[in-house]
């Protein structure tokens, strides 16, 4: 097997991918947010720690990795995938402007520690042309989106839910829709085609974080 079917069929029942995002919560929060993610069942969580360095990164994902591991939740870094060897996490998250999906992979490798599996990697994609060649690229699983304008990703324009359905039937790798999606609109994301959706400040500002992310889990298995 590929490493990157290996990767996918990891994530093959994976519905809801939650982020702490550290544009919505607090550096001493990160704990308790991810055991709320975990408690409400999120299948894969990202931390995205936009401006900050390195190091600063590398403290957080130490502490983050122990919850979601004893979870047995996949941990995926954004835009330093080196660092997941070092702090335990499954695999790294790049953007259309960072390491390609090959290279993401060798620097996120275990092959030294001799660990296995492989880490999961991940790719955002704006289009149905970007999905189908992160998909050909290699990616374990890709981002779709944003499908609605977002303060999370200011600047990127919306693609809108009308290739939800199309890049379904032509990328076969777990395929997350993002951007905008909250409880309130994720019934007509699923009706355009949706299978599996990223949900980032509509978590990580609700007043109940678990029972939000228990709700989406329960509309996106229904
Ligand atoms: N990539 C595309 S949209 C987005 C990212 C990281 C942000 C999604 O956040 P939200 O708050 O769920 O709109
Ligand atoms: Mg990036």
């Amino acid at each position: 097997m590929s490493d990157a079917k290996a990767g996918s069929k990891r994530l093959a029942k994976a519905r809801l991918y939650g982020i702490l995002d550290l544009g919505y919560i607090a550096e001493d929060s990160l704990e308790r947010m991810a055991a709320q993610l975990c408690e409400g069942g999120v299948d894969i969580v990202q931390l995205r720690a936009k401006g900050r360095d390195e190091c600063a990164i590398e403290e957080m994902a130490n502490r983050v990795a122990p919850i979601l591991r004893d979870a047995g939740v996949p941990f995926i870094i954004n835009d330093f995938p080196e660092l997941a060897p070092s702090v335990g996490a499954d695999g790294a998250h790049v953007g259309q402007d960072d390491f390609s999906v090959d290279n993401a992979r060798w620097r996120a490798g275990r092959a030294l520690a001799g660990e296995v599996p492989l880490p999961i990697i991940g790719k955002s994609t704006h289009s149905v042309e970007q999905a189908i060649a992160a998909a050909a690229e290699g990616a374990d699983y890709i981002g779709f989106g944003p499908l609605f304008p977002t303060p999370t990703k200011a600047g990127r324009a919306a693609i809108g839910m009308g290739d939800i359905a199309r890049v379904h039937e032509l990328v076969s790798v777990p395929i997350f829709c993002i951007g905008g999606i909250k409880l309130e609109n994720l019934a007509e994301v699923i009706a355009a085609g949706a299978q599996r959706v990223v949900i980032v400040s509509g978590i990580l500002q609700a007043r109940d974080v678990a029972a939000y992310c228990r709700e989406a889990k329960a509309r996106l298995d229904e």
